[in-house]
């Protein structure tokens, strides 16, 4: 990386979803006067009786949680899609265009535990979700009305989480929704190209420069990309060219959950706190094609910057012209490599 990269504003291009961020380091040093953000909290009780995740209670609908003792899965009751839709079409010249979409929503809980969150489960606990993961996607992507399958976690008061207890979503629905439709184009248009992987090329790159790598294990790498946007943003590539978690075997989706543990504690280590993220797998659509193109991947989104209670917002110039960025990817990766893998909360020395 040369040194004037690191001095000077410049752009960014993300051969991913074939968009531009802009990268001012030394903006960094402006003075704060914005809002500041209460700390998430870290004290929960392992049960409570108030939420709608906790084994044996009740949820909105009425509908009672099972008394379970590893992970739990349900169909979303304020589901954002259903799989009884009509068919529905309005265009009118491609100016006021809209079609019916499909599909069903799920909740996963990860543990029965209240207070528990990724960071601070087993490995072999995580394993769990990860399957869990794995079934949710072939289940659901082999319905006829389901070509895509969105596995998502909302962490955190900081983004939009209704509830602390370790959670995550499905969205499965009839389109490739917009983010890995971009990513579908580039990756294809790349192997067209070059008869290569995009990401496979990209990880290799990035393992010789060790720059942005976070952790890596033998069949995962965690790495802030080139390209990001968010502040302390991560990506988990596979290794080997693999499009899903069915495609992969069991040791490496083990391995996949322990990445997930690095990953979580050292976010959590960054700042001393439950550390707030959108993140979200990427595998390839379940349209019954051939996806060869695909490179699994999972994305980090969390909005902190400089503490617990100072976040990056995508306001004025994100909004209006394309994402920008004060700390460079290079210093993010460099701090959460320097974190320690044990998390805070367990270690002696605080
Ligand atoms: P979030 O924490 O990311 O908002 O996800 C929680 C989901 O749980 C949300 O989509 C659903 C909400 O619709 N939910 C139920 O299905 N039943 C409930 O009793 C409350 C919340
Ligand atoms: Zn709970």
């Amino acid at each position: 990386m040369t040194d004037d990269l690191l001095r000077h504003s410049h752009r960014r291009y993300n051969p991913l979803n074939g968009e531009w961020v802009l990268v001012s380091p030394g903006r960094i040093k402006r003075p704060w006067q914005g809002k500041v953000e209460n700390s998430p909290g870290l004290v929960l009780p392992k049960y409570d009786p108030d939420c709608y995740l906790c084994p044996g209670n009740i949820r909105a609908s009425g509908k009672r949680n099972l008394d379970y003792d590893s992970t739990f899965v349900f169909d979303n009751d304020f589901s954002s899609l259903s799989h009884a839709t009509p068919d529905l079409e309005l265009n009118k010249n491609g100016l006021i265009h809209a079609k019916a979409e499909r599909g069903t929503c799920r909740v996963i809980c990860f543990s029965p535990r209240h207070d528990l969150t990724l960071a601070q489960m087993d490995v072999d606990a995580i394993a769990d979700v990860v399957e869990v993961w794995k079934l949710e996607y072939e289940n659901l992507g082999r319905l006829d009305d389901v070509n895509y399958v969105q596995i998502f976690e909302n962490k955190g008061e900081l983004m939009g989480c209704s509830n602390p207890h370790p959670h995550c979503q499905v969205w499965a629905e009839s389109s490739v929704p917009v983010e890995p439709s971009k990513e579908m184009t580039r990756l294809g248009e790349y192997r067209e190209a070059k008869k290569r992987c995009l990401l496979c090329d990209y990880v290799e790159l990035e393992l010789k420069e060790r720059e942005r790598i976070v952790y890596d294990n033998s069949s995962f790498v965690a790495l802030v990309p080139f390209w990001a946007v968010w502040p302390f943003e991560v990506m988990i590539i596979s290794r080997h060219h693999v499009a899903n978690l069915p495609g992969m075997s069991r040791e490496e989706r083990c391995e996949f959950a322990e990445v997930l543990k690095n990953v979580t504690i050292r976010y959590d280590n960054l700042f001393k706190i439950s550390f707030p993220y959108s993140s979200g797998i990427h595998q390839s659509p379940t349209d019954g094609l051939v996806h060869d193109e695909w490179h699994f991947h999972m994305h980090f989104y969390p909005p902190l910057l400089r503490s617990a209670t100072v976040r990056k917002f995508m306001v004025g110039y994100e909004m209006l012209a394309n994402p920008q960025r004060d700390i460079t990817p290079e210093d993010a990766a460099a701090r959460l490599r320097e974190m320690s893998d044990i998390h805070f909360l367990n270690s002696e020395v605080m």
